[in-house]
C-alpha cells in the first residue's frame, strides 16, 4: 500500500508530543538526562526536537523546488546578522505557545532556554541585518531563495567596557556547537587562487586561457534552515567555511613537509576566520578580497551544479532560471567569475556569456561614503586573481569602446571616470562601476538614497542606462521585530486587528482608530512599562545602573559613526546637566539617555566619543544635586538580543544622521513599529516614516539635504556656531576640562577638536540648536499622557510599509520577476 503524504496537519506537533521528543532528545542526542541537564543541554535538546520539524519542512521544500524546476533568487552578501534562531523558528512554525507549555510541564521557562543561545553575529550592522530580515521575507512568501555567505568561524567581536573604554574580545558563536547548521560534505568545492594564466590552442581552434592556480582552497557549506512564518517553506542560508585542499596538503605531505602542510593547513582556515568589523569602510587588505571571492566563487560553482543537473550544458535557461542580488560591492567579484566559468570552463563566446551575465546580477547600494566605496589595488588584484583581471579590462575595453564612444565621442574625461580602472599612482579596481556595468538592475535602499545614487553618485550611468536605477526602500521582519519581541504589544493587536498582521503589516492601520480610545492608550502604555521595567533589570544587570521606569527612555541604537552623531546626543546631554547645575529647578521630566554601538576597532574618534558616553554617565549618574532626572547609560555589547530588549522599551528612537548620509536606517523602523516616537532629521527612510506616521506625531528637526549641500558649498565654519551659542561653547569647552575625568584634563579634547578644528564635516554644530528645540517640544508632549499615547499608538500603527516582506515584493516585481512557489 503506498504510504500516505503527510499533511500539514500531521506535521503541526502537539504539546505533550513535543516535550516527548525534547526529552528524547535530551537522553539520546545530548547523551544526559532531565536531573543532569544543563539549561544549554535542554535548549539545544529543544532545537533538535524542533529540528524534526523544520527538516520535514526543508526536505518538501528542496523536492518542490526541484521538480517544478523554479526559478531562485541567489542573495549574496558577505553578512547575515542572524542573531538568535530558537524562538524565531518556534513562532514561524506556530509552536511557540506548545512549546512554552512542554516545557513549563518540565520545570523550564522557555524564554530563559533562549538566553542559551549565542547570537550568530555574521554581520556589522545594518546591511547583515537586512539580509537576515530579506531571507525571512523570502521563505515567508514561499519565494524560491537560496542565501549565500561566509561561515565566519569568529563574528563581530564582543564589546566590553573597561573603565569606559571599548575593549573587543572574540566572539565564539559556535564553541560549544550550534544546533541550526547541518554541514554537507557532499557539495564541497574547489576553489583556486594565484598563480597565472596561460593562454593556449583550444579544441575548436582559436585561443583559449588556462588559469594555473597557485593553491586551491576547499570551501566546505554550512546549511542554515530559513523557516517561513507559517511553517511552509523552509529555505536554506548556505556558508562556506574554508579549509586547507586534501589535494594540496598532500603534496607538501609526502615532499616530507608536515609542519609546512599545518601551516598551509591555519592559512587556508585563516580565510573565514573572523569577520572584518569594519562598517562602511573599506579594509582593502589582501584576504578581505580573498574571503569575498572564495564565497562568490564557492556559491557559483554550487548554483552552476544545480543547473546543470537539470539543462547540462545548454545555458540558454540560466537567465531565465537564475537571478543573484549583490548586497553591496561586496561580492561583487562574482561579476567576472561567472564570466570566466562560461567562458574558460563552458566554451561559451564572450558576448553570449556577457549577455546572461548582465541578465543574471543586480545589485543594492548601502552607502554614499566615499570611504565605503571598495577599490582593490590592480597589483593585487593580479596577484590573487590573475584571469579576473584580464576579464574586469574585457569588460572595461568593451564598455568605454562601445557604450560609452557611442554615447560621448572622443570624451575623454568621461571615460575616466565610468572607467573600472582607476588611473593614479597606484592604479585601482572600481567595483562600484564594475557592479553597475555588470548588472541590470541597481538600486538604492530608501527613496532619498536612490535619488542620490542616481543624481550624485552615478550620474553618467544614469544617463546611458535610464531604466537601471530604482529604488527599493527597506524593511524589517515583524516577525523578529514585533511578534517575537514585544509578545504583549502583538497579543493586544491579535484582539484589535486580528492575527493576519504579521503577514499584512499594513493591518496594523486598523489601530489608528483607537489611538484617542481612553482604555486603548492605557492599555498601550501599559505594556510599555512593562517592557521598560524589564529593561531597568537588564540595564541593572549589565551596567549596575539603577534608572526609574518613569522616565522618559530615550535610545540610540546603532553602529558609532560621526555621521550617524551620537557625539550631538552626547554634548546635548551636556547641555541638558549644564542647565539642570545651573538651575536645579530646571523644567523636565526625568529622562534616561541609552545608548548601544560599537565602533570599529581602528576608528580613534569613535572610540573616543564611546569613552565620553561612559565618563559622562559616570559623572551625571552618581550626582545627587539633579535629583534624578537625567541618567546615562551605554549598554555594552549591542547586538541583535539586546536590541530585542531594548527596543519595545523605547520612548524615544534617535535618528539624527546629517542627512544625505544614511542611506536608509532600519532601527529607526523597528524602534517606530513598537511604539516610539522619531527625533530625527530628515534623512534615508526617517523621510518615508514622517510620510506614513504624519510630521506632527514625529520631532523633525535640522537641515534637509539639499541644506546640507548648500551650507557646504557656502562654505561652513563650525566656529560661527560655537562663538554664536553661549551654551554650545560652553559644553564644548568641557571637554577639554577634567570635569569628566578628574585629574585627567583633556582626555576628551579629540572631540571637541574634531567638532571646531576638524571641521565639523558633518554638520554636528548646525544642527544642535535646532535639535535641542526638537527635545524641548518632545518633553512637552511626554507631559500630556494623552497626547503622548496618542503619538505611539499612531507611529506603531503607521508603520505597515516597512515591513520587509513589501519590500522582497518590491524586489519580486521591479527587478527578480519570481514566481511563488507553493510547499505543501
Ligand atoms: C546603511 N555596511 C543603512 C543599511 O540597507 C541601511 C559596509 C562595508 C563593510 C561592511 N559593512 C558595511 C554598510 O555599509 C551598512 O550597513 N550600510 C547600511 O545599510 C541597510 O539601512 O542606512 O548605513
Amino acid at each position: 500500500m503506498a504510504t500516505k503524504k503527510k499533511t500539514e496537519l500531521d506535521l503541526q506537533l502537539n504539546k505533550d508530543q513535543l516535550k516527548a521528543s525534547i526529552v528524547r532528545h535530551l537522553r539520546s542526542t545530548l547523551g544526559t538526562s532531565e536531573q543532569k541537564a544543563s539549561p544549554q543541554a535542554w535548549w539545544k535538546a529543544t532545537a533538535a526536537a524542533v529540528n524534526e520539524q523544520v527538516y520535514e519542512r526543508l526536505t518538501r521544500t528542496q523536492q518542490t523546488h526541484f521538480n517544478k524546476d523554479t526559478r531562485a533568487i541567489h542573495y549574496f552578501s558577505a553578512e547575515f546578522l542572524m542573531g538568535r534562531l530558537t524562538s524565531n523558528n518556534l513562532h514561524n512554525l506556530s509552536l511557540y505557545s506548545v512549546c512554552e507549555e512542554a516545557l513549563r510541564e518540565l520545570g523550564l521557562e522557555l524564554t530563559d532556554l533562549c538566553e542559551q543561545e549565542p547570537d550568530m553575529a555574521l554581520g556589522n550592522g545594518g546591511l547583515g541585518r537586512l539580509a537576515a530580515c530579506f531571507i525571512d521575507s523570502l521563505a515567508t512568501l514561499n519565494y524560491p531563495a537560496v542565501g549565500y555567505g561566509l561561515h565566519y568561524e569568529h563574528g563581530l567581536f564582543r564589546q566590553e567596557i573597561q573603565d569606559g573604554r571599548q575593549i573587543e574580545r572574540p566572539d565564539s558563536w559556535r564553541e560549544y556547537g550550534n544546533p541550526w547548521e547541518i554541514c554537507r560534505p557532499e557539495s564541497v568545492q574547489e576553489i583556486p587562487l594565484y598563480g597565472y594564466v596561460e593562454t593556449v590552442f583550444g579544441d575548436k581552434g582559436g585561443l583559449k586561457k588556462v588559469w594555473h592556480a597557485g593553491r586551491k582552497i576547499k570551501g566546505v557549506p554550512w546549511d542554515i534552515p530559513v523557516v517561513g512564518f507559517g511553517g511552509h517553506t523552509v529555505n536554506i542560508l548556505r556558508l562556506w567555511e574554508s579549509r586547507a585542499s586534501e589535494f594540496f596538503d598532500w603534496d607538501v605531505f609526502n615532499a616530507g613537509g608536515y609542519v609546512d602542510s599545518q601551516a598551509e593547513k591555519a592559512q587556508a582556515e585563516t580565510i573565514s576566520k573572523v569577520l572584518y568589523p569594519n562598517d562602511e569602510t573599506d579594509a582593502g587588505k589582501e584576504l578581505r578580497l580573498i574571503q569575498q571571492y572564495f564565497f562568490c566563487a564557492c556559491s557559483i560553482k554550487d548554483i552552476m551544479r544545480r543547473y546543470k543537473r537539470v539543462h547540462g550544458s545548454d545555458f540558454s535557461n540560466f537567465a531565465a532560471q537564475i537571478a543573484i542580488q549583490l548586497n553591496d560591492t561586496h561580492p561583487t567579484v562574482a561579476i567576472p567569475e561567472l564570466m570566466r566559468v562560461l567562458v574558460d570552463e563552458e566554451d561559451l563566446n564572450w558576448d553570449a556569456a556577457w549577455t546572461i551575465c548582465y541578465q543574471v546580477f543586480s545589485y543594492t547600494n548601502h552607502t554614499l561614503l566615499p570611504e565605503a566605496l571598495e577599490k582593490w589595488s590592480v597589483n593585487l588584484f593580479e596577484k590573487v586573481l590573475p584571469r579576473h583581471l584580464e576579464i574586469i579590462y574585457e569588460i572595461n575595453a568593451r564598455f568605454l569602446g562601445d557604450l560609452v564612444e557611442a554615447k560621448w565621442p572622443g570624451d575623454d574625461v568621461i571615460k575616466a571616470k565610468l572607467s573600472i580602472i582607476e588611473e593614479g599612482e597606484v592604479r585601482k579596481v572600481r567595483m562600484g562601476n564594475l557592479c553597475v556595468i555588470g548588472s541590470a538592475k541597481v538600486n538604492g535602499v530608501a527613496e532619498i538614497h536612490s535619488k542620490l545614487v542616481k543624481e550624485d553618485l552615478f550620474p553618467e550611468f544614469a544617463a546611458l542606462w535610464p531604466d537601471k536605477m530604482c529604488n527599493v526602500t527597506n524593511g524589517v521582519t515583524p516577525r523578529r521585530w514585533l511578534l517575537a519581541c514585544n509578545p504583549e504589544l502583538a497579543a493586544l493587536y491579535d484582539e484589535v486587528v486580528g492575527k493576519e498582521w504579521p503577514l499584512q503589516l499594513d493591518k496594523l492601520r486598523g489601530v489608528v482608530k483607537f489611538a484617542d480610545d481612553k482604555a486603548f492608550q492605557q492599555q498601550f502604555m501599559t505594556i510599555k512599562r512593562h517592557n521598560k521595567e524589564k529593561l531597568v533589570k537588564v540595564i541593572k544587570a549589565e551596567t549596575g545602573i539603577e534608572v526609574d521606569a518613569n522616565a522618559i527612555f530615550d535610545i540610540q541604537i546603532k553602529r558609532l559613526h560621526e555621521y550617524k552623531r551620537q557625539q550631538l546626543n552626547l554634548i546635548h546631554i551636556m547641555a541638558l546637566y549644564r542647565r539642570l547645575l545651573a538651575n536645579p529647578d530646571y523644567d523636565m521630566h526625568p529622562r534616561v539617555f541609552i545608548f548601544g554601538s560599537k565602533a570599529a576597532p581602528g576608528y580613534k574618534l569613535a572610540k573616543d566619543i564611546i569613552y565620553a558616553i561612559n565618563k559622562l554617565a559616570e559623572r551625571v549618574n552618581n550626582d545627587t544635586r539633579i535629583q534624578g532626572k537625567l541618567k546615562v547609560v551605554f549598554m555594552p555589547n549591542y547586538r541583535v538580543s539586546l536590541a530585542e530588549k531594548m527596543i519595545p522599551a523605547a520612548d524615544v528612537s534617535e535618528q539624527i544622521s546629517t542627512a544625505g548620509y544614511e542611506a536608509s536606517g532600519t532601527g529607526n523602523m523597528k524602534l517606530a513599529l513598537n511604539g516610539a516616537i522619531t527625533i530625527g532629521t530628515l534623512d534615508g527612510a526617517n523621510i518615508e516614516i514622517v510620510e506614513e506616521a504624519g510630521a506632527e506625531h514625529c520631532a523633525i528637526f535640522g537641515l534637509n539635504v539639499d541644506e546640507v549641500k548648500a551650507l557646504k558649498a557656502r562654505g561652513y565654519n563650525p566656529y560661527d556656531f560655537y562663538y554664536a551659542n553661549s551654551e554650545l561653547k560652553a559644553v564644548l569647552d568641557w571637554f577639554d576640562t577634567d570635569y569628566f575625568t578628574p585629574g585627567k584634563p583633556g582626555e576628551l579634547s579629540s572631540i571637541k577638536r574634531s567638532l571646531l578644528e576638524g571641521g565639523d564635516p558633518y554638520l554636528t554644530l548646525a544642527d544642535f540648536a535646532a535639535y535641542s528645540e526638537a527635545h524641548q517640544l518632545v518633553d512637552s508632549w511626554y507631559r500630556d499622557p494623552a497626547l503622548w499615547a496618542k503619538k505611539a499608538i499612531i507611529n506603531s500603527a503607521t508603520m505597515g510599509k516597512f515591513n520587509s516582506d513589501r519590500s522582497i515584493q518590491d524586489y519580486v516585481e521591479r527587478i527578480w520577476k519570481l514566481e511563488r512557489c507553493k510547499v505543501g
